[in-house]
């Protein structure tokens, strides 16, 4: 195992008890962070047992260990992923010299907003979900939610301890701070825009989960490449845990698909909702919100804050250590869509000031394999509907798109026309009102709501009809 000290009141593999100062940080840190998960982690369940998995070593295999744990009471801890030799720098102006142990002075608060902006969307997400057990469609997809939630925990941990351990006094500050903000709140709202909107119900969770916490994959990938080794390596671990949330979220959107067209078949008619399904052009509507909120998170198609991080070393692109160019990008240019009077035109951006963008293109193709497969599942039931993603300048809020109404096909349209047409594209409060008439909990082993098809398999091997998260004892 690669030294994961589960003796330590915070399990880690940092040495932890070596460092007194931080050592007391940290455990001060604690506390607090446990009365915000009980103030603002998952309503109720609190003393249920949940069939969890806990990292217990952060080697490629066998990193998890499956077991019944009170969620108060699971191990988050401090795990970054094992150094790499001699690891240097790959892009930007500081390419080819020694990754950085410590923080550079001077990219300092740089390198800080970074992290806190990260850190934030971790506690914002499990508030955003905490309202969800009640209505869960089955113990194997409640104990998948709680599963989400202490790991999105644990990620906030990852970013507290390089806060605390290599920002002084104003990164103690700062991990404060994220357990005062909340999501949606008017006085205090978290950081980025998706991480305000509500999931009030599994179809938002499950969209929320693949399209969200995608853009989790690919913010983590390209701040993997960074030249401060700390954050390189937490987030090459955290990185193991979101292709769990990712696949949570693909296999939710999947089976609700898989039972939609089950319904479709069977009652010929497209109209599910009367045989309690969700209909494909609600599933639709679902995609384009998510996915234009999700598109945000990337930041403005041009971009010198992303420039500079690059430059300075600090974020690097997907797979920057793939790429054969000179990683440097001074004088390369790349495409980009971009809003030009009334017409979406492609024109060759400095490459540098355009990483956002490129990053957004890397994350749209990966959403779109998905889109791709759900495809398959209907077309597998001989139903003749197609899935899509929306253009991507379709609802923006943030870069030069959210200045214009764009129609899920790309057209620059009218304030008018977009009035007219908006609840054909966008989830209507009707929507939503019916959907939540589908959210009543299914909570016997075994049993699914009549929604969404059972997976294909349970969890560790486990059958389907494992008790996941054992109610006898009574919630509190
Ligand atoms: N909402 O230069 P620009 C995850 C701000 S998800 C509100 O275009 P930049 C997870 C921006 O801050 C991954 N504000 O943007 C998923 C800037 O403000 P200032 C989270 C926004 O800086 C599910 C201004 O607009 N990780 O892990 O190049 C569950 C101009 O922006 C938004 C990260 O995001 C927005 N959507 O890029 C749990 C990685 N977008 O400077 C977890 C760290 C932009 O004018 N963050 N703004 O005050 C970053 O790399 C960058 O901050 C961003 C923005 C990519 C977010």
């Amino acid at each position: 195992m690669a030294g994961v000290d589960y003796l330590e009141r915070i399990p880690n593999n940092v040495n932890l008890r070596d460092d007194r100062r931080l050592l007391r940080a940290l455990e001060e840190w604690q506390p607090r962070f446990l009365d915000w998960w009980k103030e603002m982690g998952p309503e109720g369940f609190q003393a249920n047992e949940v069939y969890l998995r806990t990292a217990v070593s952060v080697d490629r295999d066998g990193w998890a260990q499956f077991g019944y744990v009170k969620m108060p009471e699971y191990r988050w801890g401090i795990f970054l992923a094992e150094p790499e030799a001699d690891r240097r720098i790959a892009f930007g102006d500081h390419l080819g010299k020694p990754a950085w142990p410590e923080v550079p002075g001077e990219y300092r608060g740089v390198l800080r907003r970074l992290i806190v902006t990260q850190g934030d969307t971790e506690p914002a997400s499990v508030e955003q979900q905490r309202h969800l057990g009640r209505t869960c469609p089955s113990l194997y997809d409640l104990r998948n939610l709680f599963q989400v939630n202490v790991e999105e925990g644990r990620h906030l941990w990852a970013m507290v301890y390089l806060l605390h351990a290599y920002f002084g006094r104003d990164g103690r500050e700062e991990a404060e701070a994220l357990l005062q903000r909340r999501s949606g709140d008017g006085d205090k709202p978290r950081i980025l825009g998706a991480f305000n909107e509500r999931t009030p119900d599994w179809l938002s969770f499950f969209m929320f989960c693949f399209f969200t916490d995608r853009d989790g994959k690919y913010q983590l990938a390209s701040l993997q490449e960074s030249g401060f080794d700390p954050l390189s390596r937490t987030c090459r671990f955290m990185l193991t845990e979101e292709a769990h949330h990712m696949f949570v979220g693909e296999m939710g959107v999947g089976r609700i698909v898989q039972k939609t067209c089950e319904l479709m078949r069977q009652h010929r008619t497209d109209d599910v909702r009367r045989h309690g399904g969700i209909d494909l052009a609600t599933v639709q509507r679902y995609i384009n919100f998510h996915y234009s909120v999700s598109l945000d998170l990337f930041g403005s198609e041009v971009s010198t804050n992303a420039a500079n991080a690059f430059t300075m070393g600090l974020k690097g692109r997907f797979e920057e250590t793939k790429k054969d160019d000179d990683h440097r990008l001074v004088d390369a240019t790349y495409p980009a869509l971009c809003l030009e009077g009334d017409r979406v035109v492609t024109r060759e951006l400095p490459a540098l000031t355009a990483l956002n963008e490129r990053l957004r293109d890397d994350y749209i193709a990966d959403c779109q394999r998905g889109v791709d497969r759900w495809n398959r599942t209907i077309k597998e039931q001989g139903i003749d509907v197609e899935l899509r993603l929306p253009h991507r300048g379709f609802h923006r809020a943030i870069g030069s798109f959210g200045e214009a109404r764009i129609s899920p096909d790309g057209r620059v349209i009218t304030e008018a026309e977009w009035d007219a047409r908006r609840r054909e594209w966008l989830p209507t409060p009707e929507d939503a009102q019916f959907v939540a008439t589908l959210m009543r909990p299914a909570v016997e082993p075994g049993r699914f709501a009549g929604w969404i098809a059972p997976p294909a398999r349970g969890i560790n091997g486990l059958p389907l009809d494992h008790e996941y998260v054992r109610l006898t004892r009574k919630e509190t």
